[in-house]
Formats: C-alpha cells, sequence, structure tokens
C-alpha cells in the first residue's frame, strides 16, 4: 500500500473521531479466528456484533434481576420492571419521540411491520385504496401490505428505481393520489445502501394527508434519527442490527394513532378487565405488549443504545461514511468487479457481481480467507429482478470494521476475479 493511501486512510479515521482500535476491544468476537484468518466481519446489515457492554449487561440482568415485570410487589419484580421501563425513556430519548409511551416492544422490523399492517391497516386500508411502497423494499415491507391488500381488496403501488439504486421522484409525485391510504418506505436499502431522502418524500406525502411508516431497520444502526424532526407517522428498526440481542425490535408510532390502532394479540398484560362478555384494554404501549415480553432483550437494548451513545452517533456516521467511500473505490479497481448502484448517499452496505463467479462462489471464497459477506438475493428480490440479477454478494460495514478489512477485502475480491477469468 502507498504511504499517500495510508495517510489518507489516518486521516479520514481521525478525522471520524472514532477510535476503532478501542472500540474493536469491546468486541470480543472480532478477535476470533476463521481456518487459520482473522475474522474480517462485513455482514453487520443482516446483524451486529454485541460489545461487551450489551452481553454483560444481559448476564447481570438473569444473574441479579431476573422476574417477570408489571406484575409482582416483590422487589426482583419492580427492579425488572423499572430497567425495563428505563429502557423504555432511553429508545424514546434517543429517537427523539415526544414520549415513551410512543415506543412499542415487539421481536423486531418484521413483527412491526405486520403488526402495522394488521391494526391499523385493517382498521383504515379499504377496498381500492392504495398503499405505496417501492422498488427498493426488503420482503418485510411488501409482504404483509399485499396480505393487507388482498384481504381488503386495495391495491400495492410500487415507486420505480432509477438504473444508479435511486427512486424516481417524478414517478412518486404521480403515484401519490386521493387513493393513497399510506407510503411505507425504507429509509436505507439493504441491499445496495441507498439512501432515500424521506425527509422530502413524508413532506410531500403529509401534504396529501398522507401517512408515512419508515422502514428504519438499516438506518437506526447508521444515521442519527430525530422522530419528531422527520415528523413520520411509524418508525419500525429492529435491536439486533443495532448492537443490541435477536429477538427485540421498536415500532414507534405517533401517540394519537397508536391510541386509534386496536389491539394486536391479546393475552396478558394489555388489559384492564377482562370478562367473558367484554374485555377493555389498556392504553398504548401496553395495549401491544401481549404476554410476557422479551425482558432481557428490552435490557440489553438499552444498554447498546448506551453504548451507541457513549461513542456518538455522528462519529460512528462519520467513520462509516468513510469507510463505504474507501471500499467504492478499492473494489472499484478490480478488474470484472462491478458495484450495483451508484447512488449520491449509500450508508451502510453495497452490492457488487464478479465477471464469471456466482455471489455463492464469491461469498465461498471469501470465506475461506476469513471475511465473512451476505451473497443472495438479500430477501428482496423484485429489487434483484429490476436489476437483472438473480443475487449478488454484499458487503455491511459498522463501527468497529477499518481500512484494512476493507483492504483485506479487495484482496480476497481479486482472487476470486483470479479463478473465475
Ligand atoms: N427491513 C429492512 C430494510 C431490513 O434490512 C431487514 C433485515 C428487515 C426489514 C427485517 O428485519 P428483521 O430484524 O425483522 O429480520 N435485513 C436483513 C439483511 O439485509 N440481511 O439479513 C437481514
Amino acid at each position: 500500500m502507498s504511504e499517500t493511501v495510508s495517510q489518507s486512510q489516518l486521516n479520514s479515521t481521525l478525522g471520524s473521531g472514532l477510535d476503532v482500535d478501542a472500540v474493536r476491544r469491546d468486541f470480543p468476537i472480532l478477535d476470533i479466528q476463521v481456518g487459520k484468518k482473522p475474522l474480517v466481519y462485513l455482514d453487520s446489515a443482516a446483524t451486529a456484533q454485541k460489545p461487551q457492554q450489551v452481553t454483560d449487561t444481559i448476564q447481570r440482568y438473569y444473574m441479579m434481576q431476573n422476574a417477570n415485570i408489571h406484575r409482582g410487589v416483590h422487589y426482583l419484580s419492580q427492579s425488572a420492571t423499572d430497567a425495563y421501563e428505563e429502557s423504555r425513556r432511553k429508545i424514546a430519548t434517543f429517537f427523539n419521540a415526544a414520549t415513551p409511551d410512543e415506543i412499542v416492544f415487539v421481536r423486531g422490523t418484521t413483527e412491526a411491520i405486520n403488526l402495522v399492517a394488521q391494526t391499523w391497516g385493517r382498521t383504515n386500508i379499504k377496498k381500492d385504496d392504495e398503499i405505496l411502497i417501492s422498488e427498493l423494499e426488503h420482503h418485510a415491507n411488501i409482504v404483509p401490505w399485499q396480505i393487507l391488500c388482498e384481504e381488503k381488496g386495495a391495491r400495492l403501488k410500487v415507486i420505480p428505481i432509477d438504473d444508479r439504486g435511486r427512486l424516481k421522484l417524478d414517478a412518486f409525485e404521480k403515484l401519490l393520489t386521493s387513493a393513497t391510504r399510506l407510503l411505507a418506505i425504507t429509509h436505507i436499502s439493504n441491499a445496495i445502501g441507498t439512501v432515500n431522502p424521506i425527509r422530502e418524500m413524508i413532506r410531500r406525502a403529509h401534504a396529501l394527508d398522507i401517512p408515512v411508516l419508515i422502514d428504519g431497520a438499516q438506518s437506526a444502526p447508521h444515521l442519527p434519527i430525530d422522530l419528531q424532526a422527520l415528523d413520520c407517522d411509524f418508525y419500525v428498526c429492529s435491536g439486533h442490527k443495532l448492537y443490541g440481542p435477536t429477538g427485540i425490535g421498536i415500532l414507534y408510532a405517533k401517540y394519537t394513532i397508536l391510541k386509534s390502532m386496536p389491539p394486536y394479540q391479546g393475552g396478558g398484560d394489555m388489559i384492564q378487565t377482562v370478562t367473558f362478555e367484554k374485555t377493555t384494554y389498556k392504553a398504548p404501549p401496553e395495549r401491544f405488549e401481549a404476554g410476557t415480553p422479551n425482558i432481557a432483550g428490552v435490557v440489553g437494548l438499552g444498554a447498546a443504545i448506551d453504548y451507541v451513545q457513549n461513542l456518538g452517533r455522528d462519529r460512528i456516521a462519520r467513520h462509516e461514511t468513510d469507510l463505504i467511500a474507501y471500499a467504492e473505490d478499492r473494489l472499484a479497481t478490480v478488474p470484472g468487479l462491478k458495484l450495483i448502484g451508484s447512488p449520491e448517499t449509500r450508508a451502510g452496505a453495497l452490492s457488487f457481481v464478479i465477471d464469471g463467479a456466482h455471489p455463492h462462489d464469491i461469498g465461498t471464497i471469501l470465506d475461506s480467507e476469513g471475511i465473512a459477506i451476505r451473497a443472495g438475493h438479500h430477501c428482496a428480490q423484485p429489487l434483484m429482478r429490476r436489476l437483472g440479477l438473480p443475487s449478488t454478494a454484499r458487503a455491511s460495514f459498522a463501527c468497529y470494521n477499518t481500512h484494512e478489512e476493507i483492504d483485506a477485502l479487495e484482496k480476497a475480491a481479486r482472487k476470486v476475479q483470479k479463478l473465475f477469468n
């Protein structure tokens, strides 16, 4: 590597203000070897690794605090309830929700979207209504709406993308009509990394009184999110992509909307009174949290939020922007390698193909070098079809990745190219 490149790498890392060596020490898994190679983890869009602060918190919860919440008068139950509700408050502050009551705990992005479709959607969507999504969506933001549309006789409309992988905003304008009842759109494409101009899109939808759901699965880990400034009606994300545990996620909705929504699941903890004749429900968020929730997951997610806040979301975003730009530059020099899409703003992930090599072969060869990427359709089959590709190889980035890891990716991609050409 030339000295100039090393210097610019150094500058950019210093420029982000993130001490990546220190960050990496918080993630013990990054020290494992794959075969005899050090692990290079470039699959954080699928799930991020967890810092020790999170795993310690979960362990401490089970060792010192474990009890069921919202029911016991005993010490442990109160302690667990306090920890659970403290996480809700932290998360509300982190995303700048108006109140913690706007935060509903769910299993993840997928469950959050299904919840909205099955409660708000079943109440508000009628025959011939339209739900507007985009060609960039993950299946989790397609299929729940399809199920709802089938049930109601409503129609799913799709904002197309251009060849650079950007939404066509002129088409978007035309697709917003008096029949549109909801805009449900991803903030960042998990497959190709496009960052959508959601603030402007929300503004335009609201000008026609159309509510907006933002799929934040890929944006919550990479961008500072201010829900009140964004003014979206729903925002959904998964804890496990945000350095938290699996099986916990967040549904945010404006309180007036949550209050208008019927329950999702019935059971314990979501009721006020039950008789065989009639049951009355608690107010949100409890109304949507039937049964014993993932208490340890909520507490662990709170620790993940603390962790991200301590590192600084702006610092993480600057570091990742550097990494993506560096990866784009380096990969572009590999003969026969094609980056998929070229949006002005990309975050979190990038996809590529290599002439003559199937993406699964790329994934396997990279794995033999200790490099973890994802190969496949990334749960975005309609996007793959639009791109004319069955699948891609995707590298995705997090606060703990380094320029050296991208050098390793470039080197391995060159090896693939040579093997197949
Ligand atoms: N929406 C987007 C944009 C996503 O990237 C994902 C997960 C989901 C929804 C669903 O999230 P879940 O936590 O409920 O599963 N994306 C990926 C991915 O890109 N690779 O594995 C999971």
